[in-house]
């Protein structure tokens, strides 16, 4: 697996001020149902995957990591930078850990919530999704 990251442009410089602005189907590649963001993080989250939701995950302040695992191959991705979102596809087991204590994760989807599409059994994602 390899950790899909966007670097996003920055308009601006430190000076006067950075402004990153994210558009759908422009900067991230799906149209924009619903935003949302993780504060005060202080355990492991996550331990699920979605079976068809698409996401952009950015630490827009602070830092944390995300672990990817799509049934086969794991991966491990740093996510510190203002600039740099992670696309996470459905069939991504996801599980968020290591938060700085000023850590904002902000994700961009591209569905409104929807219980029935996340898949919380490790095994049921096995099942579903293992590869071979
Ligand atoms: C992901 C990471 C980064 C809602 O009511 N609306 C929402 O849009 C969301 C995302 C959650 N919720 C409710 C559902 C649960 O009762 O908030 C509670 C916690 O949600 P969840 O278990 O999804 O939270 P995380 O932090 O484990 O995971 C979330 C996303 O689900 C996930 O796709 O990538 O943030």
């Amino acid at each position: 697996m390899e950790a899909k990251l966007i670097n996003f442009k920055e308009i601006g410089n430190p000076s006067t001020g950075i402004l990153i602005a994210i558009e759908q189907m422009k900067e991230v590649p799906f149209e924009i149902k619903r935003v949302y963001y993780l504060f005060d993080c202080h355990i492991r989250r996550g331990f699920h995957a979605h079976k068809k939701l698409k996401q952009v995950a950015i630490a827009i302040n602070g830092s944390c990591k995300i672990l990817l695992d799509d049934g086969t191959n794991k991966e491990i991705v740093l996510l510190n930078k203002k600039n740099q979102g992670l696309f996470i596809e459905g069939g991504t087991w996801r599980e968020m850990y290591d938060f700085s204590a000023d850590c904002v994760l902000m994700v961009i989807a591209d569905s409104l919530y929807d219980e029935q599409d996340y898949i919380r059994d490790y095994q049921e994602f096995i099942n579903f999704y293992r590869k071979s």
